[in-house]
């Protein structure tokens, strides 16, 4: 049993790539399969969730009760989230674990309101004593403009893995929208110099006497991780994302 967590910025795709992997699961006649929703602000799902936290409380109940706006309410969200999350966790499929091959959880786009912040992070670590667990960590193709780009969000990605301490399968989602292909290949193709395309960030100062270090983090961050291209609206690269998520645990020896 595998619960992968689907998490990145605001707006990267996450819900519609689970919704499209659900479906390759089920033609895949991978069938025991749950969803859960810990997004209170979502307001139409592609999928049907197991488990959704808006059955607990929306983004709108808790900006009403708690007189806040939205990226406030996202707080006490992640916050209500963890204070109850044994009960959230005693509701199916947390309840009956065994009885699912994999389930697959969505998260609030603001990243650095739930992942980066200590409530979010301790929902993670319940979920992960229960069972193996995985972050997919999406990469928007459609925003990366420029190796900066590319390294900006790659780097965050990293830093969601210091802070939750679990392993992380970074993600180039909407690839059928890509923008600059060869600033993206940097990252997917393991054997391309990311320290070679530093001229393109026409670097200033400080920060260009920086980058190199950055390039060689991301270099060697690189060796740790492989990243697959995905395209949930062409279903393309959901093999590969299958294979990688379950060989985060044979990385690490874990088969059990
Ligand atoms: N072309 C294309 N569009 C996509 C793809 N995946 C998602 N989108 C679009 O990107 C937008 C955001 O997708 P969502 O799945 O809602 O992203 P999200 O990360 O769940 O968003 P939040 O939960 O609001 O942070 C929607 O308009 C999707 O239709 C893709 O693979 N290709
Ligand atoms: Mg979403």
């Amino acid at each position: 049993m595998v619960i992968a967590v689907f998490t990145g910025v605001a707006g990267s795709g996450k819900s519609t790539l689970i919704a499209s992997y659900y479906k390759w699961l089920k033609r895949r006649l991978i069938t025991r399969v749950a969803v859960v929703n810990l997004d209170p602000g979502a307001e139409v799902l592609l999928y049907r969730p197991t488990l959704d936290i808006r059955g607990f409380f929306t983004l709108e109940d808790v900006m009403r009760k708690f007189r806040l706006g939205p990226n406030g309410a996202f707080i006490k969200a992640a916050e209500l989230v963890a204070e109850n999350i044994d009960k959230v966790l005693s509701k199916e499929p947390f309840s009956n674990l065994e009885e699912w091959d994999m389930v697959l959880v969505d998260t609030p786009g603001q990243l650095e309101a739930f992942i980066l912040r200590p409530a979010g992070s301790k929902v993670l670590q319940e979920l992960s004593k229960r069972g193996n667990t995985v972050v997919v960590y999406l990469i928007d193709s459609s925003v990366v403009e420029n190796v900066a780009d590319a390294i900006t969000l790659w780097l965050l990605g990293f830093l969601v893995q210091v802070k939750l301490g679990l392993d992380v399968v970074p993600v180039l989602s909407k690839a059928d929208l890509a923008k600059n292909v060869s600033a993206l290949k940097s990252l997917v193709d393991k054997d391309a110099d990311v320290s070679r395309l530093f001229d393109t960030l026409e670097a200033k100062g400080l920060v260009a006497d920086l980058v190199p270090e950055f390039l060689h983090l991301v270099n060697k961050t690189r060796g740790a991780f492989r990243a697959v291209a995905v395209s949930a609206v062409r279903e393309e690269g959901l093999e590969e994302l299958h294979f990688l998520i379950h060989e985060a645990f044979c990385g690490c020896g874990d088969l059990t």
